[in-house]
């Protein structure tokens, strides 16, 4: 018995589900974007956390296929959203390292864009900066194809990697989201509130755009206003919905 030999039977059974968190734009105060959030609902064992089995699905190679059906779903439901509210939700989804080093991403998001019909700007990756720790030109090369292709680039947890500020500048993306350890605390904590002002006003310098992580409270979220910040994404507005309470939400702030 062991979690991997379950994994490939949580793929055929279909016991995988998606929830989604609201991005909220502070330009304008919409819910612009939802991150899809992989849960899974073991038969026996109840909720497994992604954090629990994300790393095995990683290390059997089973994130291809895991990844292939988030992609193929969150597709499918963003294309939803834009035809039930319209107006158009962006989507984001989360790519593993082994993802690119497996050459097949770039193809994975194609048919996944095709299966839904979803417009390739709505459809946004979020990558972790250890990415380019691997081979640097070939991730390069991956990421200039998937922005010709049309999605959005984000780096996500920035600022814990692993990845020089040097290489940020050469990075065809457009958003940067700012690690949740950085937001928490921003109004006690004098080196995070200097590090996160110094993230925005970099990446507004490169063109990038910045989502902060984690906010839990109004009070952070005043002071990312005040700093420019552009767009949030935490407890404070919302926890990870199971799609039935994001699409109420999504109604609510029409
Ligand atoms: O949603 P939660 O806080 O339980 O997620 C825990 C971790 O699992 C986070 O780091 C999150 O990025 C990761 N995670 C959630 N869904 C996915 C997914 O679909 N793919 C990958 N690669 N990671 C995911
Ligand atoms: O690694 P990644 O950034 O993809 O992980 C996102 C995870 O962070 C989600 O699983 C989500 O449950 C969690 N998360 C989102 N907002 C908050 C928040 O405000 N506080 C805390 N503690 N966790 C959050
Ligand atoms: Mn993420
Ligand atoms: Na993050």
């Amino acid at each position: 018995y062991s979690l991997e030999q379950d994994l490939h039977r949580a793929i055929n059974h279909q016991e995988f589900i998606l929830n989604y968190q609201p991005k909220v734009d502070l330009h304008d105060g919409s819910v612009s974007s939802a991150e899809s959030l992989i849960r899974w609902l073991h038969p026996t064992l109840g909720l497994v956390s992604p954090a629990k089995f994300i790393p095995i699905a990683e290390s059997s190679g089973l994130i291809l296929p895991i990844t292939r059906w988030v992609l193929n779903e969150a597709c499918m439901q963003a294309m939803h959203w834009q035809l039930e509210f319209s107006r158009p939700i962006k989507v984001a989804v989360n790519i593993s390292g082994t993802h690119f080093q497996s050459g097949d991403i770039l193809s994975d998001v194609q048919q996944a864009l095709s299966n839904s019909g979803l417009a390739p700007h709505l459809l946004e990756l979020e990558i972790t900066e250890n990415i380019m720790m691997d081979d640097f030109n070939a991730v390069l090369t991956t990421l200039e194809q998937l922005s010709e292709l049309g999605v959005l680039l984000s780096i996500d947890d920035f600022g814990t990697g692993y990845s020089s500020l040097k290489y940020l500048q050469h990075l065809p993306v457009n958003r940067i989201k700012i690690d949740q350890s950085f937001v928490k605390n921003i109004i006690n904590n004098a080196g995070n509130a200097v590090i996160t002002k110094s993230v925005i006003a970099m990446s507004h310098q490169f063109g990038f755009s910045v989502v902060a992580e984690g906010v839990e409270t109004s009070d952070e979220l005043n002071f990312l206003l005040q700093i420019g910040c552009d767009t949030i994404q935490g407890y404070y507005f919302s926890k990870p919905l199971p799609v039935e309470k994001f699409d109420c939400l999504l109604a609510s702030n029409r």
